[in-house]
């Protein structure tokens, strides 16, 4: 399998983030990248391909080009107001302010709260870059496929499914996976579809495509009663207008293991392939792991080599889009046991590779 990744995600690189008030060490680092690359790159299942610069339209296309003009100014206008080199919003346009809301024009700070819902979604100097790097990933594992590749993986950061037209938040600044999904309707002329496996709602790309008919988004997701983004993700959210129907969310209880959950994913399954689909965008999470330091569900490795068998087998033209995932010693090997279940390979080497294997033998060794 084809997979993309850009160096420009190194320069998102925020060392602290707010949760409930309270800063810590940031979740959403360079190294979960570059744990997953190095798994990739050692396993012979996988070729690295070339990443291709798509410009700002594939972008404007899913948010607002207001938002982008502001993200790629964002760290530079607010140097001189924000504490430290992280720069988060310290008042949030909230509805009940019952304000006529429309981009502030004065105060960069009042801009950050416009554009951004959350304290855990820092904006650093190479935070634009990155995400429009992110895209571009994206959109090359996409030209992969309709280039005749059956699958193309986008080792995508930062993550983009919380990212709605006109808001950033949840580590996510562009929706990678909406852009994708969009550009991947307009070549194939056709409906697709995008399942959404991360632990959280992706609440973004349920809002871009909430009124479209031809875009179909099913997601598992912990419960929002207990989960963030905590305002969306139920079940009795279906779709708006011409979208009725064409979304659907499966909500998954605190500790769901492999049986459980892949018993879920069928049904989900079934909705994708009922869609009429053409082709296929995952949004693949690895924060339903079991060790997974924010989150609480009970995946193991096995569990998501089964799980991408299971996606693998519906047969459809598939963007993998990496999302969240924050258990760094084991990613590697859960973001590779994912990709060869869909290609119906084995999970591979349990551990780091054996670099010694390439090597010839050694005579003087009895092992
Ligand atoms: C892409 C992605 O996975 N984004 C996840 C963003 C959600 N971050 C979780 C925030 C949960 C805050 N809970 C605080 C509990 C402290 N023990
Ligand atoms: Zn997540």
């Amino acid at each position: 399998m084809k997979w993309f990744s850009s160096p420009k995600h190194l320069g998102h690189d925020p060392a602290v983030e707010v949760w409930a008030g309270s800063p810590g060490p940031a979740t959403e680092v360079p190294a979960r990248a570059e744990a997953i690359a190095a798994a990739l790159a050692a396993d012979p299942a996988f070729e690295a391909g070339q990443v291709r610069e798509h410009g700002r339209g594939p972008v404007e296309r899913v948010h607002e080009p207001a938002l982008v003009r502001w993200l790629e100014g964002a760290w530079a206008e607010c140097r001189e107001v924000s504490p430290t080199r992280e720069v988060f919003p310290d008042t949030v346009a909230h509805p009940g302010m019952g304000a006529e809301l429309g981009e502030p024009v004065s105060s960069p700070l009042a801009r950050v709260g416009y554009w951004c819902f959350d304290t855990m979604t820092p904006v650093v100097e190479g935070t634009y870059a990155a995400a429009r790097a992110a895209v571009d990933v994206g959109l090359s594992a996409l030209d992969a496929v309709l280039g005749g590749e059956r699958a193309a993986y986008a080792l995508c950061r930062p993550p983009g499914h919380h990212a709605g037209r006109s808001a950033i938040g949840g580590f996510c600044y562009f929706n990678n996976a909406a852009a994708a999904a969009a550009a991947m309707r307009e070549a194939a002329q056709a409906p697709v579809a995008i399942l959404d496996v991360d632990y959280h709602h992706g609440n973004g790309t349920q809002q871009i495509f909430y009124n479209a008919a031809d875009v179909c988004y099913v997601s598992l997701h912990a419960d929002p009663d207990r989960a963030f983004p905590y305002f969306t993700g139920r079940a009795a959210e279906s779709g708006q207008g011409q979208g009725v129907g064409a979304n659907r969310n499966f909500v998954l209880a605190e500790g769901c293991g492999d049986e459980d959950y892949l018993a879920v994913l069928d049904a989900a399954l079934d909705v994708v392939g009922s869609s009429r689909a053409a082709g296929l965008v995952v949004s693949l999470g690895l924060d339903t792991y079991r060790l997974d330091p924010i989150c609480d569900l009970g995946l193991t490795t096995e569990g998501f080599r089964r799980a991408g068998g299971q996606v693998g087998r519906l047969g459809l033209p598939t963007v993998v889009i990496q999302e969240g995932g924050y258990y760094l010693p084991d990613l590697g090997i859960n973001a590779r046991a994912w990709l060869r279940g869909f290609l119906g390979l084995d999970a591979g080497a349990p551990g780091p590779p054996d670099l010694t294997a390439a090597r010839p033998a050694d005579p003087r060794r009895h092992v």
